[in-house]
């Protein structure tokens, strides 16, 4: 969770457009874009470079520029998205990612597998199962990151949660904050696990990066936790991208 650099992108016009679960209306631009100007800043406070990307028009979930690889310290893999509005975000991507990296490699398929179902712990990859990720894309990804000494892991997402990571954060070496719901399969054994509150399962989509645990403002039962446990806590506003299934993770590469 120490890093120097972040890859961001501006959120589109189009952006209305955005794929999601359950419709609760169009995001606003200019709230999103606030909320993307103070993400962005509190990613620059810890000292990382962050960088923003201009807007793309033609893809409205480019925002959530996540989906579109893994950062490692070794390399970065370019993903293969499972939804068809999303596949050309990763070509638009790449070239960010070769200037950064001096190996880059790639999902070429027929596998599915993005970023969002990812999560990276000192000793393990771990993979959701999800509609966005099959199996044979984490088996394409366990092949492409073998050599670099990685072990990856499938974890079946629970049914109506986007990616794996909607419901949970890597908040230390050690510790993962995750949804009861996620969690009670086991799939965390060995880590220590702070559950979201009640009700507020939104929250688990959070960030560590560098001395900061960034969230999503509005679930201060699970804020209080985190901080009684030590960590420091800052809350973005998420209205926006919630309305899309999207949260603090999506929002960023970080290396
Ligand atoms: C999508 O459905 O692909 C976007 N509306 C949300 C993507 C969120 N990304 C993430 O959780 N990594």
């Amino acid at each position: 969770y120490e890093f120097r650099h972040a890859v961001t992108r501006k959120p589109a016009a189009s952006i209305t457009e955005g794929l999601r679960a359950i419709d609760t209306g169009a995001p606003d631009l200019v709230r999103m874009q606030a909320a993307h100007n103070a993400y962005v800043a509190t990613l620059r406070e810890t000292g990382a470079d962050a960088v923003e990307l201009p807007p793309l028009p033609a893809y409205p979930d480019s925002v959530f520029v996540e989906d579109t690889a893994l950062c490692l310290p070794q390399g970065a893999v370019l993903m293969r998205s499972g939804a068809a509005s999303r596949a050309g975000e990763v070509a638009e991507m790449a070239p960010t990612l070769r200037r950064h990296y001096s190996e880059v490699r790639k999902i070429k398929g027929p596998g599915t597998i993005e970023g969002g179902d990812i999560l990276v712990t000192p000793k393990e990859i771990l993979v959701g199962l999800s509609d966005r990720t099959n199996q044979a894309g984490v088996d394409e990804l366990a092949q492409l990151v073998q050599d670099w000494g990685y072990r990856v892991r499938s974890i079946t997402v629970p049914r109506g949660v986007l990616h794996f990571k909607t419901d949970c954060s890597l908040l230390d070496g050690k510790t993962i904050l995750s949804t009861p719901r996620l969690a009670a399969s086991g799939c965390f054994d060995g880590y220590k696990v702070i559950h979201t509150a009640d009700g507020e399962e939104a929250a688990a989509n959070a960030i560590r990066f560098n001395q900061f645990v960034i969230m999503a403002a509005g679930f201060p039962d699970t804020a209080k936790r985190l901080r009684n446990a030590g960590y420091e806590v800052r809350e973005i506003d998420n209205t926006e991208c919630a309305k899309l299934d999207g949260g603090m993770s999506c929002l960023s590469l970080r290396f």
